[in-house]
């Protein structure tokens, strides 16, 4: 995947947009040093990056000459990445929302949860959680229980099961372009293949899918979404995760991530409270009294050791 020291810039602007060899399109696919390029007339065409670097991703909007270099990408609306010390990884442009897909059973981490609405939250898109598999009855009532305190925020919980109905996501779709994010093995592809006829996005058996080590979904995919009487949408699905570094988020900006904390996050003693064990801590206090969930400030205090290792 790619990979850049920094936020990744944005690559030059395509320098002669009335040129007549130049098409435009939506990158559909992404797989590192090609992407695959949906061009206006609805054909398919195979675009490659200038350099070695390859700053795009799924979603993109971008120009390409006719033997297939991309020349630059338009503006985009929103960028999805995570980061770990060393690189940063696109997940996907200009989407406008997030749907963080869990499931009852295996179980999930409500830590990759929180890190994945930070970035969300970050970036400006909605974002709204999709707890699948509900038709595995015994293991519902503790899922619900690890999303208690995300429901308490006010992120919307969607409960369904892609092997039955996954209708309970299709008014959520229109006219969004949304993308699928969660662990490996939650049903992001099963979804999409129940939202997307003909997608034919592959699925595994769990067992399976953990055996080999390997996700089942290798890169991310653009669908269009159509239902009847619905504006159209597009869908992203995409490889799970494991991890969701926060490296490219200054201390500050992962505290105003946390949705709950806005309201406190001038009120403590020091200006500069980090919130960690400063006294007169008005999140700690926060917490303290329940208006902030501990898990929440356990989840922040877990980000910000790790922006401070690596700063
Ligand atoms: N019981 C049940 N099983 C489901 C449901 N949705 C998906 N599964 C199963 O869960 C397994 C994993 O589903 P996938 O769709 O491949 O999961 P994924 O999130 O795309 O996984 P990666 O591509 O590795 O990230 C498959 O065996 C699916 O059949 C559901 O609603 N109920
Ligand atoms: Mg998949
Ligand atoms: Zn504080």
């Amino acid at each position: 995947m790619t990979e850049f020291s920094k936020r990744p810039a944005s690559p030059a602007k395509a320098d002669r947009p009335g040129s007549s060899t130049k098409r435009t399109g939506t990158i559909v696919a992404a797989f590192g040093r090609h992407y695959e390029v949906k061009l206006a007339d609805g054909s398919l065409a195979t675009g490659f990056p200038l350099g070695k670097k390859s700053p795009f991703a799924c979603g993109d909007e971008v120009e390409l000459t006719a033997d297939g270099q991309i020349t630059g990408h338009v503006k985009r609306r929103s960028l999805l990445y995570r980061s770990d010390a060393y690189r940063q990884k696109l997940i996907a442009a200009n989407v406008t929302q997030l749907i963080l897909v869990v499931a009852t059973d295996p179980s999930f981490s409500d830590l990759l949860l929180t890190r994945a609405l930070v970035a969300a939250e970050h970036e400006g898109i909605r974002a709204f959680i999709a707890l699948n598999k509900c038709d595995l009855l015994t293991a519902l009532p503790a899922a619900r229980a690890l999303l208690a305190p995300f429901a308490k925020l006010g992120y919307e919980i969607i409960e369904l099961s892609a092997i039955q109905d996954a209708a309970p996501l299709r008014a959520l779709l229109s006219g969004q372009t949304s993308i699928f994010v969660g662990q490996s093995g939650m049903g992001k592809s099963t979804l999409t293949n129940a939202l997307v006829p003909g997608a034919a996005a592959a699925t595994r058996e769990l067992s399976v899918a953990l055996d080999s080590g390997k996700h089942t979904t290798t890169h991310a995919r653009l669908y269009d979404v159509a239902f009847p009487n619905q504006a159209h949408g597009a869908l992203i699905d995409s490889p799970g995760l494991q991890e969701f570094g926060l490296n490219h988020m200054t201390q500050e900006e992962i505290g105003q991530g946390f949705v709950e904390f806005r309201p406190y996050l001038n009120t403590c003693r020091f200006r500069d409270c980090r919130h960690l064990a400063e006294p007169d801590c008005a999140i700690k206090a926060a917490s303290d009294s329940g208006a902030i969930h501990p898990r929440r400030l356990e989840h922040y205090r877990q980000l910000m050791r790790e922006v401070a290792r690596d700063s």
